[in-house]
């Protein structure tokens, strides 16, 4: 069965990270935090027990979107211009949280950590067992990268958390895509283009040595 006209689908969520990326593999940050509202969106539909989640995620996000729709929203059009911008003005704390402690930088580096586990998390799940469980996908996911960069208190949050999300045929079918067979199949489409973007963001923060930033 298709999608319900009007109905939320993951799959225009996960279409906007495929129309963040030009064609000279810059990152758009529109599209970019447009796919990130729909995840939020997505992950408030799982239940209150996500909310300490999400609301760090809308948090970052709004961070952004004042930039992206502020005075110098020119500079905030792509990831590589408010990487250099940034940089080129001396707006980003490199050593520790101060006299900006809210940089466009840090703060698409929180999300872009996340992307990682969005992506080995919607692999998993993708070519997962059908019996599988979702909650292990998830833990194995965000053990496999988030976790790292999380206190151990906000480690256990999330693992008692993860123990609410439903089974595996029942997440794929409340993404709104049809059955999950048909669901596996938008994973398949759209994992290339997360990929990509998760791709672009690593190397060009990476080039400027921003991967740690406090
Ligand atoms: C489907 C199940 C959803 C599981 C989501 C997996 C991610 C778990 C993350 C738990 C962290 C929440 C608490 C906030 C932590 C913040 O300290 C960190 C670092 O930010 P800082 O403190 O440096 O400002 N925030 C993050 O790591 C960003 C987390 C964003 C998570 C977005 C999840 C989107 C889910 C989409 C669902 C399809």
């Amino acid at each position: 069965m298709a999608a319900a006209a009007g109905a939320f689908s993951l799959r225009e969520v996960l279409g906007a990270f495929q129309a963040a990326v030009t064609e000279r593999r810059e990152v758009l940050l529109g599209p970019y935090l447009r796919g990130w509202r729909g995840l939020v969106r997505f992950l408030n539909s799982l239940g209150a027990i996500f909310s300490f989640i999400s609301k760090d995620a809308v948090a970052k996000i709004q961070i952004m979107e004042s930039y992206c729709g502020g005075e110098r929203q020119e500079e905030y059009r792509t990831l590589q211009s408010m990487v250099a911008y940034e940089l080129a003005s001396g707006l980003v704390d490199l050593q520790r949280r101060s006299e900006h402690p809210d940089s466009g930088c840090r703060t698409v580096l929180r999300l872009h950590r996340a992307l990682r586990w969005l992506q080995l998390f919607l692999e998993g799940l993708r070519t997962a067992q059908e019996d599988s469980k979702t909650s292990t996908i998830c833990t194995d996911s965000y053990n496999a990268s988030l976790a790292t960069y999380h206190p151990w208190v906000v480690r256990k949050a999330a693992t008692v958390a993860f123990c609410a999300l439903p089974s595996r045929n029942a997440f794929l079918e409340i993404m709104n895509v049809g059955t999950p067979e048909e669901a596996v199949v938008m994973l398949g489409d759209a994992l290339p283009h997360i990929s990509s973007v998760y791709g672009i963001t690593e190397e060009l923060y990476a080039q400027h040595k921003l991967l740690n930033l406090p």
